[in-house]
């Protein structure tokens, strides 16, 4: 394993702040130099809550950067292109441009975990501004408005994601059925970076489902009817009713009323304790109508909510720290279970640990009062950036760096840490 001198908390901050300057192009943050060249939505909202103390003013930048994107459906898109910068899929495959609801900017058309009013709250906690809370506000209404009339495909009141970009966690063993049950494409698109992580076949069929969602013009109603992708995840789930919470806390300062985003809250936590939840929370195929048992990191995303039963919580937790998942291995939390048979500790989302999902454990172990896991969270999750530097992901056993460098969620979010 790559060895780094040792550096303190002060040193290891200035760091962060260099790398964040460094990917910051003067209109948003890129998540790293060169294989991630534009500004991708969920990698975005991690900046402003790693930029909220420090640069309170590039934090707001970056939040309304990324809302130039936003369509006039109400939908966040994962990547807005704001610089001419080859990346594939790009907006030839996008055609963003074509859609009357998208902006001028040009964007992708699918969206992403919705951690933005999460973020608004974070950067008002920290920096009392209100006048910005109002700002941002109905762009963030807008974003919930969308999941909840656009994608909530099962009928219950949860988000369904309709590709596997849009989970955050695209190569991720919860999505292997649903893909392997598409027709096999041959694309042969290449791309030598993304090639480690994803198979090709697996690749060429994330750019076809992308292609026959932008075919059927982006409609919400052949998500509906046709698409053969959509599944409610835990984490986006998680993450969505979060940021409901967030809403609600907000409202009063934007002048509008908190209860509808807060029984929105209630709807998220009563639908995926009914549909997900099966000793621990799985993500649901709605193209098969059944669990998908594998148990990732995703499963983790409803303990950010303050409300979830006690019970729920306790069993859940249990399964965080045993040997399936941060009781195995020096650094937490690896994104797939140890003992699944599709567990790699080199590939991505299918074994290594996340700094963005160490954070969001870390802010669901202090919703709960759960000091010590939260401590462990943040020392392990310091120790694996003070070792390999900011890495994109890390291997769960020996904390080695993998993926880009630079990587901006972990130099954000180690900000955070350290404070
Ligand atoms: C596809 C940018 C993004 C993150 C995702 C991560 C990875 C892209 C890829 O990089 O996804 O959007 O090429 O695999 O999985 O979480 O937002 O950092």
């Amino acid at each position: 394993m790559e060895a780094r001198p040792a550096v303190d908390d002060a040193a290891l901050g200035r760091e962060a702040l260099a790398v964040l300057e460094a990917n910051w192009t003067g209109t948003g943050t890129v998540p790293a130099p060169g294989l991630y060249p534009h500004q991708w939505s969920w990698d975005s909202a991690f900046v402003v809550i790693g930029l909220a103390r420090h640069r309170p003013d590039r934090a707001r930048d970056e939040l309304l950067s990324l809302l130039r994107g936003q369509w006039a459906t109400g939908m966040v898109p994962h990547i807005v292109f704001h610089t001419r910068e080859a990346y594939f899929p790009g907006p030839s495959v996008w055609r963003s441009q074509e859609h009357a609801a998208a902006p001028h900017v040009l964007t992708s058309g699918l969206t992403s975990p919705p951690m933005h009013a999460l973020a608004l709250w974070w950067l008002y906690r920290h920096t009392g501004d209100v006048a910005f809370v109002r700002r941002a506000f109905p762009a963030l209404v807008a974003q919930h408005a969308y999941l909840s009339s656009a994608r909530d495909l099962g009928g219950a009141g949860l988000a369904a994601i309709v590709h596997p970009w849009e989970s955050g966690m695209d190569d991720s063993p919860s999505w292997d059925d649903a893909l392997a049950a598409l027709p096999a494409i041959r694309y042969g698109y290449r791309n030598v970076e993304l090639d480690e992580r994803h198979p090709d076949s697996d690749h060429d069929r994330y750019v076809w489902l992308a292609m026959r969602y932008r075919d059927a013009g982006y409609r919400a109603e052949y998500l509906r009817d046709e698409h053969p992708f959509a599944i409610e995840d835990p984490m986006f789930n998680g993450i969505w009713l979060a940021s409901c919470q967030a809403l609600a806390e907000l409202a009063p300062l934007a002048g509008a009323d908190p209860a509808p985003h807060a029984e929105q809250a209630d709807r998220i936590r009563q639908a995926m304790l009914d549909r997900l939840w099966d000793g621990c929370f799985y993500a649901r195929d709605l193209r098969t109508d059944r669990l998908i048992r594998v148990c990732t990191v995703g499963a983790f995303g409803p303990l950010l909510d303050p409300g979830l039963p006690s019970d729920h919580l306790r069993a859940a937790v249990e399964v965080l720290e045993s040997a399936r998942f941060m009781g195995a291995t020096g650094y937490p939390v690896p994104s797939c279970e140890i003992r699944a048979t599709q567990f790699d500790r080199t590939r991505y989302w299918r074994g290594p640990s996340w700094v963005n999902t160490n954070w969001l454990l870390r802010r669901a172990a202090a919703v709960h009062s759960l000091d010590q896991l939260g401590q462990q969270l943040t020392n392990c999750t310091l120790r694996l950036v003070r070792q390999a530097g900011f890495r994109e992901c890390f291997d769960p056993f020996d904390g080695s760096g993998r993926g880009c460098r630079d990587f901006s969620w972990s130099a954000a979010l180690t900000l955070d840490l350290l404070a």
